[in-house]
């Protein structure tokens, strides 16, 4: 008891020391400025967060809704271009199937707004309807729309309601069907491809297009799974998640064998790699990501067996600096661009999709690398207040001027605080939100930038803003949000929306078999299992250095800052 009580006091003065020694004179600077975010502040910047998404929302669902997208500037909505059925920047996404509002959905719940959330889904059930002209692109449709039709019915049937009463009255699993009918549109995609790999467009009322080309990005056609696998195990339909495994399977067997790497374009029928490119941006990320987040939402050793093969190939092939993030010399370290069959630098940009291997370092429990990845991107915002799409590491310049409100750097802010508690990620994240609102804040919403160089800004307010960049912000702030407990358990697809990581998804009900013997489930939780597991590092394995002190050391952080030709 005494020992106990003893070694209780000394853990206590050893926090009150580490606290204390930012209030000291001899502090180092940057430990001064990040080791400490007052609960004041953070209340303050939550309720700063919860306005800027009611702007963005209300202003949608006052200037745009049933419109797919909001134009934030002249208020009003946007739909498919129909005029130009080429413009597959708009007409990708953009399917007349109220997109933002679909895509919002879960960040309504999240946030604890439980009249506006009937209201939506209400809305939604009553007036939304898949069978259109438009064509689209499967994954698109899936991680925006299919994502959050299943996140919310997963929502809203929750027994236990974590989130407030969110059952709308009389609900009778409407959102599940329309998760169906939706999911349902897009299985022509993975017909007539003589891969398996599926076409990348659908037109929603009939199929794939006769002019729909053979070509598709890895990311596009490999990250379905977490969804498909979802809607297959809820209803019991094998379908999609054989589909979209088929298609990770093909994409898997079609990597170099000799550097493991994946390109950025594959043929469907032929499974020539049409771009050789190798990296962890655009046309790859979210590939990576679904393998591992498929392993820990389903369970399945294949999925991790992958991840890690590739997670190791990353690393040999695409790392470049010095070996440790916070250790020994030479330059920071950065992931670049790299020939899939040599792993030779293909060019000098790094893309800001980019920012989101970070959540997948921290997820993966890499959490030192994860810092630095993060470093990287944190020094490229604060040159501009915003990110730049691609950025030429060699120039120390923007390759592609835009910011399209894109959520990565914040969500990989989120990952981080979560995991090391660290005070630094809160005032990233303050700083991140004041920029929003000073640059691209607009009339009536908030509007992509079009050129990070002097901050003008262009008419559109695309749907993962409120469905992401808010969401991960206001999670950032809100350290009592259910999501934030040490006892839940949720897993974010690539559009921010939420899955419980739960038994019933570690089953597949179409066998029985299965059914009885639960396949190694204990090994899948001590992977999710994030507090409990040593091989992972959190706010209870993470040194009191780590978490008030800079996560990445002053010298090294000045170093990165350096790099990327800023000062203080
Ligand atoms: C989102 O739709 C998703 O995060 C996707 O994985 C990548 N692109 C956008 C956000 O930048």
């Amino acid at each position: 008891m005494k020992l106990a009580l003893f070694s209780l006091v000394l853990v206590i003065l050893h926090k009150l020391q580490a606290r204390l020694y930012h209030f000291r004179g001899d502090i180092d600077p940057y430990d001064k400025k990040y080791g400490y975010f007052s609960e004041r502040d953070r209340l303050e910047t939550l309720d700063s967060v919860r306005k800027t998404f009611t702007f963005g929302y209300d202003s949608y669902m006052k200037y745009a809704y049933p419109s797919d997208e909001l134009n934030p500037i002249y208020c009003e909505g946007r739909g498919p271009d129909y005029e130009n059925p080429s413009n597959i920047n708009i007409n990708d996404v953009l399917g007349d199937y109220m997109l933002t509002l679909v895509d919002t959905l879960d960040t309504l719940a999240i946030m604890g707004n439980v009249t506006e959330f009937k209201r939506a889904v209400q809305l939604i059930i009553d007036n939304l309807s898949f069978d259109k002209p438009t064509t689209v692109q499967v994954f698109e449709v899936t991680i925006r729309i299919l994502g959050s039709l299943l996140s919310t019915h997963l929502i809203i049937t929750d027994r236990e309601q974590p989130f407030g009463d969110l059952m709308p009255k009389d609900y009778n699993d409407e959102l599940l069907g329309l998760a169906n009918d939706i999911a349902s549109r897009l299985l022509p995609a993975f017909e007539n491809t003589a891969t398996g790999i599926p076409f990348p467009r659908v037109k929603l009322d009939q199929g794939v297009p006769e002019d729909c080309v053979n070509e598709t990005c890895t990311s596009g056609a490999g990250s379905l799974v977490l969804e498909f696998g979802v809607l297959s195990r809820l209803t019991g339909d094998p379908i999609y998640e054989s589909y979209a495994r088929r298609a990770v399977k093909r994409l898997w067997e079609y990597r170099s064998n000799i550097t493991g790497l994946l390109g950025n374009v594959i043929n469907i029928q032929t499974g020539q790699w049409k771009g050789q490119m190798s990296g962890l941006g655009a046309g790859l990320d979210s590939f990576y990501e679904y393998l591992l987040k498929a392993y820990i939402l389903f369970g399945e050793n294949e999925d991790y067996k992958m991840f890690k093969e590739m997670y190791d190939s990353i690393k040999f092939h695409m790392r470049r600096g010095r070996l440790k993030c916070n250790k020994g010399d030479g330059n920071p370290p950065i992931y670049v661009n790299v020939n899939m069959k040599t792993g030779e630098t293909l060019n000098h940009w790094i893309d800001s999709l980019q920012a989101a291997w970070t959540a997948v370092q921290v997820l993966n429990g890499d959490i030192d690398e994860a810092i630095c990845s993060h470093a990287l991107y944190y020094s490229i915002w604060k040159k501009y207040g915003v990110l730049p799409e691609r950025y030429n590491w060699y120039l120390r310049a923007p390759d592609v001027n835009f910011y399209p409100l894109r959520p990565e750097l914040i969500e990989s802010t989120y990952f981080l605080y979560q995991a090391t508690k660290n005070p630094f990620y809160l005032h990233v994240g303050r700083d991140i939100l004041n920029n929003l609102n000073n640059y691209t804040q607009a009339e009536c919403g908030y509007a992509t930038i079009h050129d990070v160089n002097d901050k003008t800004q262009e008419d559109r307010m695309e749907s993962f803003f409120l469905s992401e960049t808010c969401k991960y912000l206001y999670l950032l702030f809100d350290k009592d949000n259910h999501l934030n407990k040490a006892e839940s358990r949720y897993l974010f697809n690539t559009e921010g929306h939420v899955f419980p990581i739960d038994e019933r998804f570690r089953r597949k009900p179409w066998e029985e078999e299965e059914e009885k013997a639960p396949q190694s489930s204990s090994t899948v939780l001590s992977v999710v299992n994030v507090k409990k597991n040593s091989s992972f590092s959190n706010c209870e394995t993470v040194s009191d250095e780590q978490r008030f002190f800079m996560p990445m050391k002053s010298p090294y952080y000045q170093q990165m800052k350096s790099a990327v030709g800023i000062g203080d």
